[in-house]
């Protein structure tokens, strides 16, 4: 199903063409309105009409997350503050937050982008859709909200959290959709068994649009089979509006990024240089029409993959493979380098392991890595369940994905705290 057939059928020809033209004017608007850009263009000796088209965007310099700390708060503003309608803010856990805001146009742009995500998912006016991402400076919330509401489904804005009432209302309302953060979703599939909901039976969930963290393709497997609905991958960063900048079509091999909107680069992060597509690199993007906070070339220190094959749905936009983390995620632990999401990868694709881990890392003399992961519910009701047997294979795994030794314990069902919102699963204790 489309949203805007028209966009999102061009071929790529088209597309390029027409971030050719968008790079042009939003190069010249930001040149003339932010002075930061001003000033980096005349610092790397270019004029705005250096850029002319879309192999000059190398020359293009970078915008990092700093840049916007620096000019905290409305130092990027590209408009006056009196048409600023809407700010919403990063969750900074250090020092001050990173500020995004919003004109009218922006906002429009934004929903216009989320009722295309929902379309693409399979969601239509007829549906109800559960939001349970949090409503606030977090743009999980407002994001999902207006976009669902543009394509006129029904939206129950539960926002984060009251976990009980959540699954009252999914029963109640005949919530068919559900948006929240993928770790959310398990704890909700997990809760409702306990509260003795039967899910399959007693919810009418068909589609559940997830993202805002990582999380591998067990997870999704899990929640698929708990919740009983059909579980799409969204990625986005507040940076770039939020949510919407991209998300799997039903093929389900990568995510489409909206090419009309976003010009979108694979880097290496140490060297800067670009990387040619099909490889391994952070993502970078340059926003084509953004009015109150443009923004060329944002570093994002997402790792992934473009592809830029045709894909069997008919969108010609490219795609990015599922995002395996961020480059500061990543862990060296004795010298090796280990993403979370390697070990998630690991724990849920082992029967009898449950969906909950915690990741601890401690410095005696040499780096160590612990995981901590509970059991699943049903392996600990199985006569045959032998918990050293579980722990050893999960230990031997682990090394043979990660060639680094962990330490696994085990820990019963339901030990781990949950999260209702992106959950925290690594605890490096080096940096204490
Ligand atoms: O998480 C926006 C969002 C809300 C996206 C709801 C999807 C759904 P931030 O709080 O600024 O914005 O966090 C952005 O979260 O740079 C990634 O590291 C991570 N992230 C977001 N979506 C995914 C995903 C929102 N699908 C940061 N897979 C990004 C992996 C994701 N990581």
């Amino acid at each position: 199903m489309f949203w805007n057939r028209k966009i999102e059928t061009m071929k790529p020809r088209t597309i390029k063409k027409l971030q050719e033209e968008r790079l042009r004017k939003i190069v010249r608007y930001a040149y003339d309105n932010v002075p930061m850009y001003k000033k980096r263009f005349k610092e790397c000796g270019l004029e705005a009409d250096s850029i002319k088209n879309l192999e000059d965007l190398e020359k293009v310099p970078f915008t990092m997350k700093d840049d916007l700390r620096r000019h905290y708060p409305y130092g990027i503003l590209a408009v006056p503050l009196s048409k600023i309608v809407r700010i919403h803010a990063s969750s900074g856990t250090t020092g001050k937050p990173t500020v995004v805001t919003y004109t009218q146009h922006d906002l429009d742009t934004w929903s216009e982008l989320m009722a295309r995500i929902f379309t693409v998912s399979g969601t239509t006016r007829n549906d109800v859709v559960q939001n349970a991402y949090g409503y606030g400076l977090f743009t999980g919330g407002l994001g999902f909200h207006y976009g669902a509401e543009r394509i006129g489904a029904a939206v129950v804005p539960t926002s984060t959290g009251n976990t009980k009432k959540q699954l009252m209302l999914m029963k109640d309302m005949k919530t068919s959709v559900l948006c929240c953060t993928p770790s959310y979703a398990l704890y909700l599939g997990e809760a409702a068994v306990k509260e003795g909901y039967e899910p399959l039976k007693d919810f009418n969930l068909r589609i559940g649009l997830f993202g805002a963290e990582p999380w591998s393709e067990e997870m999704r497997r899990r929640i698929e089979d708990v919740l009983g609905l059909r579980a799409f991958d969204v990625y986005g960063m507040s940076e770039l509006y939020g949510p919407g900048v991209s998300i799997e079509c039903e093929v389900q091999q990568g995510m489409h990024i909206w090419g009309d909107e976003f010009l979108v680069e694979t880097i290496d992060p140490k060297s800067g240089e670009v990387i040619e597509n099909g490889k391994l690199g952070e993502l970078v993007f340059t926003m084509l029409t953004r009015e109150a906070m443009p923004l060329l070339r944002y570093r994002t220190r997402d790792l992934a993959v473009i592809n830029e094959e045709e894909c069997e749905c008919g969108r010609c936009h490219p795609k990015i493979m599922r995002v395996s983390g961020r480059s500061d995620d990543m862990l060296i632990i004795g010298g090796v380098n280990v993403f979370p999401s390697q070990v998630e990868h690991v724990l849920m694709s082992i029967e009898g392991v449950g969906d909950h881990y915690q990741i601890i890392i401690d410095r005696d003399i040499l780096d160590k890595l612990y995981v901590k992961v509970e059991t699943s519910l049903e392996s600990t009701k199985d006569k045959h369940y032998n918990e050293e047997k579980l722990r050893r294979r999960v230990e031997e795994e682990l090394q043979s994905v990660l060639t680094v030794k962990a330490k696994v314990e085990l820990l019963p069902p339901e030990t781990i705290p949950r999260s209702v919102g992106k959950a925290k699963r690594v605890l490096d204790l080096r940096k204490s």
